[in-house]
């Protein structure tokens, strides 16, 4: 286990930085997967995040490196269970799904995978995961069999961050899942972010102004907009030039 921190400063660093969500199990195909990586790489995006619900050891493997060959941009790996590890990742949100209420999903992935991880030279994040629900079934709430929060109830989802905090964890990672219909409202995002650790928040973000709206995250997690249309990279790449300068 990496002692550095070296991820974790840049998300904590500075707000509304941009990670794209490279699920493995879409990735059949290696010339289509290098030609995102090229244009995540022209848009400078800040992180390349991969992980799926329902990924193969050896898909997962097999990608990662191909990521970690063909781009320079940090690879933070957003496991989906127990074996979505690998020594090749920048560093690894080590998630509990605190909105649920499935101990394997709490605990028991965890326990699964403790002696592989902590002999991984990887930066490891303890990392609160909080499913809300963003108008469609999702994979994961499905996969980890539980049941996400009401997305506009703030009380509860700030509570469940809270406890999360006061469990050690030094993340918090929001997610209407794959494909949500809505992402997070605004107004809860700013309360997170008045939380003392940094904000992740993805699902259903398909617009640049949803990324404005959401800018106090630290981090904003896009996956399916990208692979419904590639070229949305391209209204990234303008967002983030006009965010440096
Ligand atoms: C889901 O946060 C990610 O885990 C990304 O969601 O695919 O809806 O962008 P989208």
């Amino acid at each position: 286990m990496k002692r550095t921190v070296d991820i974790y400063k840049q998300f904590a660093s500075k707000k509304g930085q941009i990670a794209i969500l490279i699920d493995p199990d879409k990735c059949s195909d290696l010339t289509q997967l290098n030609e995102l990586l090229k244009k995540c790489q022209f848009a400078s995006v800040d992180y390349i995040f991969i992980g799926g619900s329902t990924v193969s050891r050896e898909a997962f493997q097999e990608v990662i490196q191909f990521i970690k060959l063909n781009s320079t941009i940090p690879v933070v790996i957003f496991p989906g269970d127990a074996h979505q590890v690998s020594e090749k990742g920048d560093a690894l949100l080590y998630l509990s799904l605190i909105s649920g209420r499935n101990p394997e999903y709490l605990i028991g992935q965890h326990v699964n995978s403790a002696n592989e991880i902590f002999n991984m030279d990887i930066e490891i994040i303890p990392t609160a995961y909080i499913l809300i629900d963003g108008g469609t079934k999702s994979s994961v709430a499905y996969v980890s069999q539980t049941t996400p929060i009401p997305i506009n109830n703030q009380n509860i989802i700030l509570n469940t961050a809270k406890a999360g905090i006061l469990q050690g964890k030094k993340l918090i990672y929001i997610d209407a899942g794959s494909g949500a219909n809505e992402h997070l409202p605004a107004t809860i995002a700013t309360e997170l972010s008045k939380l003392e650790v940094p904000l992740i928040i993805g699902g259903g973000i398909k617009s640049v102004d949803s990324i404005k709206k959401l800018m106090n995250a630290n981090v904003l997690v896009i996956g399916n907009k990208i692979e419904e249309n590639i070229d949305f990279l391209l209204d990234i790449k303008h967002y983030i030039d006009v965010k440096n300068n």
